[in-house]
């Protein structure tokens, strides 16, 4: 993928970010105030009875700055409460009217504004980016018919199936109650006691067990609305639909040892790479696609198409893009833009329905509650962040901290002062009805018997993985168990997972000092490909390789290099024993970005070793050569310089797999980007 493919975006059009423009408030150059617009003379010093004396209550200027000081804090997000944002715009691929009479999917071409937010779910908002974890993929649409939510989940299924239990599943997985720990894992005694005493559980875990649960970028992270919703066109013809996001840059994740050092070393890592790589124009694309069923073929398949705990496997209905995501702005505040934005499973367009899907139907009130509480009022769609872009019109007044000022005399409807107005809309002219589904039988707190078949998509799961993603799995497993004190609850896991594999639950048990299981897995044999990172696009496009170097290279050896990162558009670092330059033999001086003490090998997703001559020489060797044998057992790209050949041996007869030295081929810099793009030789013993 070139650059400029990735940077086809024109600012113009942004229509969010104009609305935006009147509350961003520069406040560089200008005098001092308080809140109510007092210049002050004295910014300094409180109020005294002399400058030793007790300070005086009528300095209502430092009352005011130390109330809004003691206030700034807002609730967290009981889940998802480390989250990052960015604005970007939606453009549709291609007309949707067949099936949905959605304004912002109609036409060929219709671009929209929109806002991300993603999150991690375990850890508070003080934790690390890149703990093993689901994650929020959350979607503001800023439509003109309102403002459309799309909340989705780096995994296709939920946890449970009933929301009756999704406290209960969160209480079980945040840090438990009598010691608050631990942070940003699940990797104790309570999420897997639930685990396996709630095995609709199965298919989600082995999600959160595989590499998709530690991604190593929000840019390279599948995203799914899980839920089935409705598709309606403007006959009223319904089709059940799921929405997924593809990453153009492909799926890719990190090993589970990276990504616990990477949440050590830089807490922040997703953060920052998202927002470095749009402040440099490698702009974050998703495509939207849609897997559709048709009304009359919601009982053709062998799963519950309502059962949240399914994938819709893509071999059977084909996941099709109807538009792209393109993320090409930063917020300017992350308070009052990704703190305060409300996303709400209930902010939907016509053309977008619910369905009975009853994880969907019990998440209908639940975000309200959380914004009312976070937000401190029912005014908070108010907010410049979520504002909808067309007006609104109703009869709901007052509470804390409204805005707007309505001037009519009327607030209710029927009125005849007003003339009956606001007044409803004809769902022809684009009045949201919902969808007037045929319901019938008894009222029951009992789940469809349609949805108790747990192990069989998990196991499809693990089918579709390949021998790489397989042993990574098991790894997860053994990493968390190993750390769950009551053997009885490593036994009960154990004798769950024993119905997806074996073979996987046997290794896992002699890993975790269990028992083998003596269940037997489901009989299950098929296998959904689109499920295996083996099969995804892979680009060297945005990547970070770290230049490790030293005075005394090769001037035209080492440009050539740097060119053709830049012509790949591969991000890199120079690193050396300290920050300046450094300077080949042909004079070529290189500025060096960071230090050995400022990155680190995990942090980088190839290595180009140089070596060279420093001050230091015995430490910049050592740590040359630890990042080098390092990235070589994380299976990394390694391309060796002239000056840097001993810092990792070639074999007698062939090199060892995915490592480049200068000169044994015509083209060592496009090798270089191809091995880049490649991203890892799991080959390698
Ligand atoms: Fe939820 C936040 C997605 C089930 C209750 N949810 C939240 C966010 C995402 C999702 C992406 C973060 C929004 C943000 O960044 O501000 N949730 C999902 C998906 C689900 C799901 C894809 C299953 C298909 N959620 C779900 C259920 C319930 C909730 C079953 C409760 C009945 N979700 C919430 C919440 C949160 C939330 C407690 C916490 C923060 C917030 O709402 O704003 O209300």
């Amino acid at each position: 993928m070139d650059k400029s493919s990735q940077n086809n975006h024109s600012k113009a059009g942004d229509k969010k970010d104009k609305q935006l423009e009147k509350y961003r408030i520069q406040n560089g150059g200008n005098p001092i105030t308080t809140n109510e617009g007092l210049k002050v003379a004295n910014n300094e010093n409180t109020l005294k009875a002399g400058d030793r004396g007790p300070i005086l209550m009528e300095d209502f200027h430092f009352f005011q700055k130390q109330l809004h000081f003691d206030t700034e804090r807002i609730p967290e997000r009981v889940v998802h409460a480390r989250g990052f944002g960015a604005h970007g715009e939606f453009e549709a691929y291609q007309s949707m009217r067949p099936y949905t009479k959605a304004a912002f999917l109609k036409e060929k071409g219709t671009t929209t504004s929109v806002f991300v937010r993603f999150s991690t779910v375990q850890g508070g908002k003080g934790s690390m980016d890149t703990a093993r974890d689901v994650r929020g993929f959350a979607v503001k649409f800023y439509t003109e018919e309102g403002n459309y939510d799309m909340l989705g989940l780096p995994f296709p299924v939920f946890v449970v199936h009933d929301p009756f239990k999704f406290v209960d599943s969160q209480h079980a997985l945040k840090p438990q109650p009598h010691n608050d720990m631990p942070t940003a894992s699940a990797a104790h005694d309570n999420f897997w006691d639930f685990v396996a005493n709630n095995q609709e559980s199965a298919h989600f875990v082995m999600w959160a067990m595989s590499d998709r649960a530690v991604p190593r970028s929000w840019r390279m992270m599948e995203g799914f609305a899980v839920n089935t919703f409705r598709f309606e066109n403007e006959e009223g013809k319904a089709t059940f639909v799921k929405f997924h996001w593809k990453p153009l840059l492909g799926v890719h994740s990190f090993l589970n040892e990276e990504s616990l050092m990477v949440g050590g070393l830089d807490p922040d890592y997703h953060r920052r790479d998202l927002r470095d790589a749009i402040e440099c124009g490698a702009y974050p694309i998703f495509e939207l696609a849609v897997q559709m069923v048709a009304e009359e073929d919601e009982h053709k398949f062998d799963f519950d198409i309502l059962d949240p705990t399914k994938l819709w496997p893509e071999e059977i209905i084909p996941a099709q893009k109807i538009g792209k995501l393109t993320l090409n702005r930063n917020v300017d505040n992350h308070f009052a833009e990704t703190e305060q934005v409300a996303f709400d499973v209930t902010n939907l367009v016509p053309g977008i329905n619910f369905t009975n899907d009853p994880i969907l139907q019990g998440r209908t009130f639940t975000y309200k509650i959380t914004q009312l509480h976070r937000l401190g009022g029912s005014n908070y769609p108010e907010l410049p962040i979520n504002r909808s872009l067309c007006p609104f019109h109703n009869n709901q007044r007052d509470g804390f901290s409204r805005h707007r000022i309505d001037v009519d005399q009327t607030n209710y409807f029927k009125n005849s002062i007003s003339n009956n107005t606001p007044g409803p809309t004809n769902p022809e002219e684009g009045g949201f009805l919902h969808y007037p589904d045929r319901v019938e039988g008894f009222k029951v707190k009992a789940s469809s018997d349609s949805f108790k078949d747990f192990f069989s998509q998990a196991r499809m799961f693990w089918n579709s993985m390949s021998s790489v993603e397989k042993q990574h799995i098991i790894d997860a497993f053994s990493f968390e168990l190993a750390q769950v004190k009551r053997v009885s609850v490593r036994e009960q896991v154990v004798n769950m997972f024993v119905n997806v594999d074996k073979g996987m639950a046997t290794t896992i048990a002699d890993n975790v000092g269990i028992k083998p299981p003596t269940g037997q897995h489901v009989p299950v044999e098929t296998s959904s490909p689109a499920l295996s990172q083996a099969n995804t696009p892979h680009y060297a496009f945005s990547l970070t390789v770290g230049v490790i170097i030293g005075d005394g290279f090769y001037g035209l050896e080492v440009r050539k290099m740097l060119e053709s990162f830049q012509q790949a558009g591969v991000f890199v670092e120079v690193i050396s024993e300290k920050l300046g330059t450094v300077t080949g033999t042909d004079g070529t001086k290189i500025e060096v970005t960071k230090t050995f003490l400022t990155t680190h090998e995990v942090l980088l997703d190839a290595l180009y070793v140089v070596g060279g001559t420093t001050k230091n020489q015995s430490v910049f060797d050592s740590y040359t050569t630890d990042w080098t044998h390092a990235a070589y057992k994380h299976y990394k790209p390694i391309a060796i310089a002239t000056t840097g050949k001993q810092f990792l041996q070639a074999g007698a007869n062939n090199n060892p797999l995915g490592v480049i030295y200068y000169g044994s081929n015509s083209n060592s810099e496009q090798e270089f980007i191809h091995a880049i793009a490649k991203r890892r030789f799991w080959e390698r013993t």
